[in-house]
């Protein structure tokens, strides 16, 4: 008798011992402080191609305000608006001609309070687009910059001498040509690093600075909740203004980047701005490696809350080319931003306004995989470890635009580039082709709300940029319509995100980082592990799992409404499968 119970005790005790080393390597590796903005899904809207509600084929403030309901209903928590501010659109309002005024084709400063209090008193927050390395050559401190050398405001900006009749040195711009213009009675040239429109602010100037100081406190006393930061790693600029070799010239964002005040600059803005308000700030990160962008945002620098990496969500790019690329280079540069240290916190996006669809570039846009692969993107979006960036009509599986000539193109990097692209040996017809997989205006067609005419995103009949010819069965109406549309997948999941601590928190383990068609990661939390498995390909595979996740409960897929435990060690994939598991 008594040996048997101690057989039974030594069974109970070794079972607790082996619970307890599996508990062992999976408790959470860093203690992360909690703050509102690590948990948020933020929304980010393009406000030129969200919903028009005059008719004249430009979205509008009130027509984002009559959507205010949807967008409610989808479960998001922050929206981020780009640029609202009055401009001449050279680069659609990342061009402003005055920082206190709503662009007159958007509405009002009234339309915009409407909007603000309308998301308040749903529970979603409102964050603006702070486009301050530039401001539009249209601008009173710029026109007053280049009227005269002796201006008070010439400083505002950044001006040189040229050398000879050339520019002052060979820095190029983003958007073609030389980074120099010529301009004003005394024949000097100013700095743009994007369009000529788009003059580089002068940041060394301390009025500068204050004045850009005041203009954030405008928009934050009016209650947003913060700003995402355009090319926010660009404001320091390199004070020897040598000429770039040829290894800098094809990167210019590198010798442009993090340039030697940035830190001093961020700090000082953190100090007399941003920390007497509660908001978040993300900055864009462009141009930097990923130790750069960790000193901006570690938290004990006192600078920027978040930053975009695009290390990931441009895999395969090389400036205007989109090239081959496998699973395994992407899974390696998620885990380099989702596994940072305890001082940071990682946003993850897989698109915005300057990248193709996300389901064109990371899924599969054919009608047999689209809607299945949008459901896995979502889930691989909603389940990663950092604060989420979704962009206006991923969440109904919007596609890129099947552009036939440049003709159809609005984008002034597209146009801007043309010759340089050409000169370098492209042929039309090959840069055409480049741009179908990689051009920016893929995301900046209008959204689709229903089938009628022009998608339900306008009343008018044209609109400023195409509608894509698929609607009549890509659209929010559709969407809303099925309960196993892509709107819904992401419902669920925003739904199981929201306040789920150890999804939010949970430390980031990719448990298959070389298998070159599925994507699988653990977040362990604090006292539940998740389990993501997606087969991102569209072949079926057998995937085996080790022992420890045997009775795991898979909560969603993106195949049917099953839901079963883990039983056997090896799951065979469907197509574009996606399963979230969760410990119990
Ligand atoms: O983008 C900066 C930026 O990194 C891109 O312009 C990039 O050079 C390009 O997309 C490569 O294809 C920000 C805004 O997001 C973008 O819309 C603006 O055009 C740009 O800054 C200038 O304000
Ligand atoms: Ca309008």
């Amino acid at each position: 008798m008594k040996f048997k119970l101690l057989i039974i005790l030594a069974i109970i005790l070794n079972t607790g011992c082996k619970q307890d080393t599996t508990k062992d390597i999976e408790t959470t590796k860093n203690e992360i402080k909690k703050e509102w903005w690590k948990e948020q899904v933020v929304y980010q809207i393009y406000p030129r191609s969200f919903k028009d509600s005059n008719g004249d084929g430009i979205g509008d403030i009130p027509g984002i305000i009559s959507k205010i309901d949807y967008l409610d209903s989808l479960g998001i928590d922050v929206v981020w608006l780009s640029p609202h501010f009055d401009s001449p659109n050279a680069d659609n309002g990342y061009d402003i001609r005055d920082y206190r005024k709503v662009m007159e084709e958007f509405g009002t400063l009234e339309d915009f309070d409407t909007l603000l209090n309308g998301l308040h008193d749903r529970g979603i927050k409102l964050i603006i687009d702070l486009v301050i390395n530039h401001s539009s050559d249209e601008h009173k401190w710029f026109q007053e910059s280049m009227s005269s050398k002796d201006n008070p405001y010439r400083d505002y900006y950044i001006w040189k001498p040229g050398k000879g009749t050339n520019p002052p040195n060979n820095w190029p711009s983003f958007f073609g040509g030389s980074a120099w213009e010529q301009a004003g009675p005394d024949g000097e040239y100013y700095l743009h690093y994007f369009a000529k429109k788009q003059p580089d602010l002068n940041w060394e100037n301390q009025q500068l600075r204050e004045e850009i100081y005041d203009l954030m406190r405008f928009w934050l006393d009016k209650g947003v909740d913060g700003f995402r930061m355009d090319v926010i790693a660009l404001i320091s600029k390199p004070q020897n203004f040598d000429d770039m070799d040829n290894e800098g010239l094809k990167h210019p964002e590198y010798t442009y980047a993090y340039g030697p005040r940035l830190h001093e600059f961020l700090k000082d803005m953190n100090k007399e701005v941003l920390s007497k308000y509660d908001v978040m700030t993300v900055g864009e990160a462009y141009g930097g490696n990923a130790e750069k962008t960790l000193e901006i945002t570690d938290e004990r620098n006192n600078e920027i809350d978040l930053a975009f990496w695009f290390d990931a969500v441009r895999v395969g790019r090389d400036n205007f080319k989109q090239n081959e690329w496998t699973l395994p280079e992407f899974k390696k540069l998620v885990k380099a931003q989702s596994d940072v240290n305890s001082h940071n916190w990682p946003t993850f996006f897989l698109g915005n306004h300057d990248n193709p669809r996300v389901v064109s570039k990371f899924g599969d846009d054919s009608p047999e995989f689209r809607v299945t692969s949008s459901k896995l993107l979502a889930m691989l979006l909603l389940t990663q470890r950092g604060t989420t960036f979704l962009y206006q009509g991923d969440e109904i599986g919007m596609t890129n635009y099947p552009f036939t000539s440049f003709d159809q193109f609005d984008d002034v990097e597209i146009k801007g580039n043309y010759n340089k692209i050409i000169a370098s040996g492209s042929t039309p017809e090959s840069y055409l082709a480049d741009l179908n997989k990689m051009a920016r205006d893929h995301a900046r067609t209008p959204m689709q709300w229903s089938n009628t005419n022009k998608a339900g995103f306008t009343s008018g009949d044209k609109t400023w940029l195409g509608v894509n010819p698929n609607y009549p069965e890509i659209n929010v109406k559709n969407n809303l319509q099925d309960k196993h549309s892509i709107f819904h997948f992401y419902r669920r999941l925003l739904n199981i995100r929201k306040g789920n601590d150890n999804l939010i928190y949970g430390d980031y383990k990719d448990i298959a980082i070389d298998h070159p068609q599925v994507f699988a990661y653990t977040r362990i939390g604090k006292n539940k592990t998740y389990l993501v498995v997606l087969n991102m390909s569209k072949s079926m595979v057998d995937f085996s799992l080790d022992n420890k996740f045997k009775g795991y409960n898979l909560i969603i897929n993106n195949l049917n409404d099953d839901t079963t435990t883990i039983e056997h060690n090896k799951l065979t994939l469907q197509p574009w499968e996606a399963r979230l598991y969760e410990s119990n």
